[in-house]
């Protein structure tokens, strides 16, 4: 029987759990996961070292993930709702999915998927709307231990390709097309561009969801509805350990194309669910809204896995914040009696700009639980939130963490940690924050500044990344070494309290969506007739923050404004619609050091219209550019 409760209940106790899970981490997290089902018992319940890295939590252990958020809540809740689906337009119903109807869901699912020879350890790529069935594909996976790469609606072919082929998978599962907003978007034929390049994709199953006519190729493609009439509703759950993959999801870096940062069954169940029932302070029988896409990790934690795990009822939203208009999500919650609410702060920001006009009227009373994530909340937005929406009684949580932390790091326990605007506040149990300096040193005490480096293992840690260890090791464990680097700069306050500055690497955080900006040069330089480009990012008063490209061409342009467009299509074609440059300016040539390395601080405060102090230019090779760029900035 396990000491330490898997709820923490008012403050004292955080602290007290939290001594103890540095104290004891491995002590901790056993009593924690002992709430879960296992098939066998773990032998050990943390190895590990920061240097190749390895780690691994709850060895030797065996589970099936979809019997903790499934089949162990037949008994008791079968007929509770597990999922909300609102679909992208208000006058259609709403589908409610009972537990017992989502395990038969996931059931016949997984059958389709090994009909179609998917085994334990393939790879499926999954390209769907926020539809029931992206959960269901993503549970169906989990079910039968193959390892989903779910790939965000609004990547290009050229992504979804990338993905594919760096996953080497097998099936694809997509649908004919979405709704998003007032937009039909196709899918099928996206993944139908994508797939010319992809020798590994055996089937693609397709369903239908907009009817537009999509090209369906023999031995290849199969109608999703079709195929589940032809099997049954029962599929035993496979037996994983612990250390087996779950799944593989994309993410943005400094350098090179997106890694594939892969989690594990085990350690990764554990974290999602534990950080939801804590951190939302989740009750029995609440309905949580998650409003971000299950394509990425805030989706995959906090709509499916964490939740589900939990026992909660989990909403599925399929459209916009702002269609058919800038109510919508307020809709939604009054509709359905939302209790938690998780959202972006570039939601926050967009919508207060639609004025208080879109709340009045709205009934916002279940409401008890707020939540922001993705991007530092400035602390206007947190107010507008805590305020006309949380009408001053919800407890507002700013959760920071990252796709490779599998789930919450940092961020106050709703209603027990004392907020603060703009701070994400306290680590989560388990999590053991540093700052450190250039040099590598931790910097210690309060009322400092710094790089934010973990210094040990939480069950949620990324183990690697797919088909490529030395690249995990080389961004995330060698610039501090013995550390996990985070890749964000950090502040701890007086009393302790962090608040992430932002990203101190080449990584852009445009409406909450990570982009590397040496991902959107090498899309640009793609373009006929670019020579060189260089991206940096700049505020911006909705999206966090705006892209920004200085582009050098082999020509003068006739019509600069046509080959701007030009750029943007490329842009859009080679990453997705997401990568666009809010700006570009054409130059004669970058700032660069005689070394021939681009000066991005000066970049970076022409970008911001910073021009009066751009600080030392003098080893720049030639310091007339930065003139020429300071006179044309846009
Ligand atoms: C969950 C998620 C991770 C990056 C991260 C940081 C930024 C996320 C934040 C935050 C300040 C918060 N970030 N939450 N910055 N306050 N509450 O967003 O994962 O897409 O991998 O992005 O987002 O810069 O490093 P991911």
């Amino acid at each position: 029987m396990s000491n330490i409760p898997f709820q923490i209940q008012n403050f004292e106790q955080y602290q007290q759990y939290y001594s103890q899970s540095v104290e004891d981490p491995e002590g901790f997290w056993a009593d924690i996961a002992s709430n879960f089902y296992w098939r066998k018992p773990w032998k050990k319940t943390l190895q590990w070292n920061f240097t190749e890295p390895d780690v691994k939590w709850f060895v030797g252990g065996k589970l099936n993930i979809t019997e903790n958020a499934l089949d162990r809540h037949l008994a008791e809740r079968g007929d509770q709702t597990a999922i909300i689906w609102e679909p992208n337009d208000p006058n259609d119903d709403a589908v409610h999915i009972t537990y017992r109807q989502l395990h038969q869901r996931v059931c016949r699912f997984a059958n389709v998927l090994k009909k179609y020879g998917v085994v334990k350890g393939d790879r499926v790529c999954i390209y769907l709307p926020m539809v029931p069935e992206l959960a269901v594909a993503v549970l169906a996976c989990a079910r039968i231990g193959a390892v989903h790469s779910v790939v965000f609606g609004g990547f290009s072919a050229q992504s979804i390709a990338d993905r594919i082929n760096d996953a080497q998978c097998k099936v694809v599962v997509t649908s004919d097309g979405a709704y998003r907003g007032a937009k039909e978007i196709p899918m099928k034929a996206v993944v139908d561009d994508a797939l010319v390049i992809c020798p590994s994709v055996e089937t693609v199953l397709v369903m239908s969801r907009t009817r537009t006519p999509v090209s369906m190729i023999k031995g290849r493609d199969r109608w999703l509805e079709q195929e589940e009439k032809y099997v049954t509703a029962e599929c035993p759950a496979e037996e994983m350990d612990a250390e087996d993959m779950l799944f593989i999801l994309y993410t943005s870096g400094s350098t090179g194309k997106p890694k594939g940062v892969v989690h594990t069954v085990g350690g990764y169940m554990v974290y999602a669910s534990y950080t939801f029932a804590n951190v939302f302070q989740y009750q029995p029988g609440e309905i949580h809204f998650c409003t971000a896409d299950i394509g990425w990790i805030t989706g995959h934690s906090y709509i499916v896995y964490g939740p589900l795990c939990c026992g909660a009822t989990s909403v599925i939203f399929e459209g916009v914040p702002t269609y058919p208009d800038a109510g919508r999500l307020w809709d939604i919650t009054d509709r359905h009696r939302i209790n938690i609410l998780y959202t972006a702060p570039t939601a926050i920001r967009s919508l207060m700009g639609f004025g208080l006009q879109y709340v009045e009227g709205k009934d916002l009373s279940s409401l008890t639980k707020l939540g922001s994530v993705g991007e530092p909340i400035n602390e206007e937005a947190w107010h507008w939130f805590k305020t006309n929406i949380g009408k001053d009684k919800c407890p507002l949580v700013d959760t920071w963490w990252q796709t490779e932390n599998g789930g919450i790091m940092i961020s106050p326990l709703a209603g027990i940690t004392p907020e603060k605007p703009s701070y994400a506040t306290l680590p989560l149990p388990g999590v053991q924050p540093v700052l450190v300096d250039e040099n590598g040193n931790e910097i210690e005490g309060n009322g400092v500044s710094g790089n934010l480096c973990i210094k040990f293992p939480w069950p949620g840690i990324l183990r690697t990344t797919y088909g490529d260890h030395e690249r995990c090791r080389q961004t995330y464990f060698s610039t501090y070494p013995g550390k996990y680097f985070t890749g964000d700069g950090c502040l701890r306050d007086e009393e302790g309290y962090y608040r992430i500055t932002g990203r101190v690497d080449d990584v852009l955080n445009v409406s909450g969506h990570r982009i590397g900006t040496a991902e959107v040069e090498n899309a640009i330089n793609m373009h006929l007739g670019v020579v060189e480009s260089a991206v940096v990012g700049y505020p911006h008063d909705i999206k966090g923050q705006g892209i920004y490209a200085y582009i050098i061409t082999e020509e003068p342009l006739n019509d600069a404004d046509l080959t701007r467009k030009d750029i943007l299509a490329t842009v859009s074609r080679i990453i997705g619609p997401i990568a666009k440059p809010d700006k570009i300016q054409f130059v004669a040539g970058l700032p660069k050091t005689r070394s021939g390395k681009i000066m991005r601080r000066i970049l970076r405060k022409i970008a911001e219209g910073d021009t009066s102090n751009l600080g030392d230019t003098s080893t720049l090779l030639d310091p007339g550019v930065v003139d020429e760029i300071k006179a044309g900035a846009l």
